[in-house]
């Protein structure tokens, strides 16, 4: 993506700085932002609902350069970016923030410092186990998720246990699931759920089998969202596609998110909550399980 939104030279006095003179008296700061993001839906439609209004950016600029006083101009710059990306039409934000007025005991012309982000997709992970100590591998599993680079998990589920669907005959399963934000893209994050299920004896012999682990990627981006993923390619399919049928999925992710939706088919209409879809499925094969075990 090449297009662009170029904010330049948005300036106000601040009370940033390290220094007590500089938190009493203030100065000017500068700050520029560029937001990658695709302008093609504005520049077909031309309605400001279908980008992000500059404006509104400005005006955010403006209340972090005036508000609360950071030491660092680099703590300024992050906070920034912060807002910006919560457009989701946003991929990625640089923020420059110049501090032409800084003591800096010398002739010169201008400081800055310079941030590019990226905005991480929300992703959903169901969790499952029917082999083996089920509490300490789910513990271990979510440890691993949360040490991945690239994926900072938002919340966890309770625990459920649950009658097993499909398949032979076999144990009982304890489910859960992980909401996160990733800047993975859907294949590699797959290629770490995978690995992670390896690393706890997971082998695939039979299909919806009992297995020691089983990570699915149940959802990659937000249902209508700028970084929602669908695919139908049988090594990944999102949305899972019987995630919409399965409390054993929906259970524990409506308890992680409660406002959580789901894509069940093509189009706007084909976003449902998950707490809809799970009003018409039958729950009882789902019961509360044990609690987190301590890491
Ligand atoms: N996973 C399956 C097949 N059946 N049943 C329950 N209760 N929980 C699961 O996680 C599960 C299942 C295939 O992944
Ligand atoms: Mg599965
Ligand atoms: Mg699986």
């Amino acid at each position: 993506m090449t297009d662009r939104i170029v904010l330049q030279g948005v300036s106000a006095r601040g009370n940033h700085g390290v220094l007590d003179v500089e938190k009493r008296d203030g100065q000017t700061f500068l700050v520029d932002v560029t937001m990658v993001c695709d302008l093609a839906p504005a520049g077909r439609t031309d309605a400001l609902g279908a980008t992000v209004n500059y404006a509104e950016v400005a005006d955010d600029v403006v209340a972090r350069i005036t508000g609360p006083s950071f030491d660092l101009i680099e703590r300024l710059a992050e906070v920034i970016a912060d807002d910006v990306l919560r457009y989701d039409l946003v991929e990625s934000v640089e923020v420059v923030v110049h501090k032409p007025e800084a003591p800096v005991g010398h002739p010169f012309t201008d400081v800055q410092v310079c941030v590019e982000r990226r905005n991480a997709a929300h992703v959903v992970i169901a969790l499952g186990t029917n082999l083996g100590d089920r509490g300490q591998t789910l513990t271990d599993a979510v440890a691993a998720l949360t040490a991945l680079p690239g994926l900072t998990v938002t919340s966890v589920s309770d625990i459920v246990a649950t009658d097993p669907v499909g398949g032979p005959e076999q144990p009982e399963y304890l489910n859960a699931v992980v909401t996160a934000r990733s800047l993975l893209h859907p294949r590699d994050l797959l290629v770490e759920l995978h690995r992670i299920e390896s690393l706890h004896g997971r082998t695939r012999e039979i299909r919806w089998g009992a297995r020691t682990l089983d990570l699915d990627l149940v959802q990659y981006g937000l249902p209508g969202g700028h970084r929602e993923v669908v695919s139908d390619d049988p090594q990944l399919t999102l949305p899972h596609p019987r995630a919409h049928e399965r409390a054993f999925v929906l259970v524990p992710w409506l308890d992680a998110d409660p406002r959580a939706t789901l894509r069940v088919s093509e189009g706007r209409d084909g976003i449902r909550p998950v707490a809809d879809l799970l009003a018409d499925l039958d729950r009882s094969g789902v019961r509360p399980g044990p609690r987190w075990e301590q890491q």
